[in-house]
Parts: C-alpha cells; sequence; structure tokens
C-alpha cells in the first residue's frame, strides 16, 4: 500500500472536492481518498495502479498536479 498528498490547482469549490473525488476513485486499486480543496490525499494499492495514472485522471478533469 502506498499513501500520497497530490497538490493540485485550479479547485475552488465543493463541487471541485467532488470531480476528483469521482476522477480518482475511478482508477483501479484506490483504497481510500480525502479531498480537499487543493490537496488529495490517496491510499492506493501499487501493484493496481500508479501516482501517473492518479494524476493523469485528475488532469483529465481539468485541474492541474502542482510538483
Ligand atoms: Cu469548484
Amino acid at each position: 500500500m502506498a499513501t500520497v498528498t497530490i497538490k493540485i490547482s485550479g479547485m475552488s469549490c465543493q463541487h471541485c472536492v467532488a470531480i476528483v473525488g469521482k476522477a480518482i476513485t475511478s482508477v483501479g486499486g484506490i483504497k481510500k481518498v480525502d479531498i480537499s480543496i487543493g490537496s488529495a490525499y490517496v491510499e492506493y494499492d501499487e501493484s493496481k495502479t500508479t501516482l501517473k495514472e492518479i494524476e493523469e485522471a485528475i488532469e483529465k478533469e481539468g485541474y492541474k498536479i502542482i510538483k
């Protein structure tokens, strides 16, 4: 199990929180997500997905990952 906190720009309200949460949980192997405006804490199974895949799912919704 891996845990990561991803910083996200472009989120401004609870609607964004819902969209990002949905995007992350749509990736396989996600065990836990805790989203707030501007960041996402994620627990995931490294044998099923990668951080890159999670980040891409967020970016696909129009948000930007802050590295
Ligand atoms: Cu919003």
